[in-house]
């Protein structure tokens, strides 16, 4: 089993074990080596913000959660990494916002798509989009994530597109979807391109969604609305980015005991 090797009182314990995760991941044909990289850039940030989340993020948590209860045809893009970190919370959240779920991928195959497919529906998805019918195109965009499903992507008003590449972002933003986005780095196109920005690891920032999204969902529906009428993301990544400086300065003084 991939746990065995880390023992369970190393200081960096559940860093490492997400690692595990994504290299199982890598293992099992679901994640690609590309994916070990993007991993290794996030952790980069992750360290830099502290590994938790912080105030920006859940301000960013809760206006996503808002998007998600009002949008008529919520859809969560699903990637190798997402698929190997948070299966379950993916279909949660897809439970609770009554959203659809899609596999799309930036090196796509087909056969790695219907392995993720394998685990959403092990992690109890009832369907899963963007294997055999990613038939309709995104315009202007000429990754292989251009190819969506006409039932998912293509008809959503709101699409959650975690650890994305900023092509899309930029595509999808252009033909008038509102794009949230998880992304450890708040600099990132992606990041600086969506509506809104979750700047934090997507293990914490997904349990978090789906705590937000079910306290909202008892509130009334203009209440919620004002929740997503005052956010700003630009705001918020600048908060980020005023939290790193800050964290920054304050480590490099404690160092020099002043
Ligand atoms: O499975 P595929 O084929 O769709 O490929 C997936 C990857 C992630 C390889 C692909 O989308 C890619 O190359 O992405 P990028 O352009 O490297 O962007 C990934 C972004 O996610 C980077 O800005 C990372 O900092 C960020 N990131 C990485 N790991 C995490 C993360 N953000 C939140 N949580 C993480 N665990």
């Amino acid at each position: 089993m991939w746990d065995t090797r880390i023992p369970r009182n190393h200081p960096r314990y559940e860093s490492l074990m997400i690692r595990e995760k994504l290299v199982e991941g890598f293992r099992l044909g679901i994640v690609v080596p590309e994916g070990l990289i993007a991993h290794g850039r996030g952790e980069c940030f992750d360290y830099l913000i502290g590994e938790a989340t912080q105030p920006f993020a859940m301000k960013a948590i809760e206006a996503a959660a808002a998007a998600l209860i009002l949008a008529k045809h919520p859809v969560i893009s699903v990637n190798g990494n997402v698929a190997a970190l948070v299966p379950r919370e993916v279909v949660e959240l897809a439970r609770v916002v009554g959203a659809k779920i899609e596999v799309n991928l930036f090196y796509r195959t087909e056969e790695r798509a219907r392995k993720i497919k394998e685990v959403l529906l092990g992690a109890g998805a009832e369907e899963v989009l963007g294997v055999d019918d990613a038939t309709a195109t995104i315009p202007e965009l000429f990754s292989e994530r251009r190819r969506v499903s006409p039932k998912g992507i293509a008809a959503a008003d709101v699409v959650l597109v975690p650890l994305e590449d900023g092509d899309r972002t930029e595509a999808l933003r252009r033909i008038g979807k509102f794009v949230i986005t998880v992304d450890l780095n708040p600099i990132s196109r992606t990041s600086l391109t969506a509506n809104i920005t979750i700047v934090d690891n997507i293990v914490r920032a997904m349990p978090a969604l789906v705590e937000a999204v079910k306290e909202m969902k008892g509130k009334d529906e203009e209440e919620v609305r004002s929740i997503l009428e005052k956010y700003d993301n630009s705001v918020v990544i600048s908060e980020a980015l005023a939290h790193i400086r800050e964290r920054l300065s304050g480590l490099a003084s404690s160092l020099l005991g002043c």
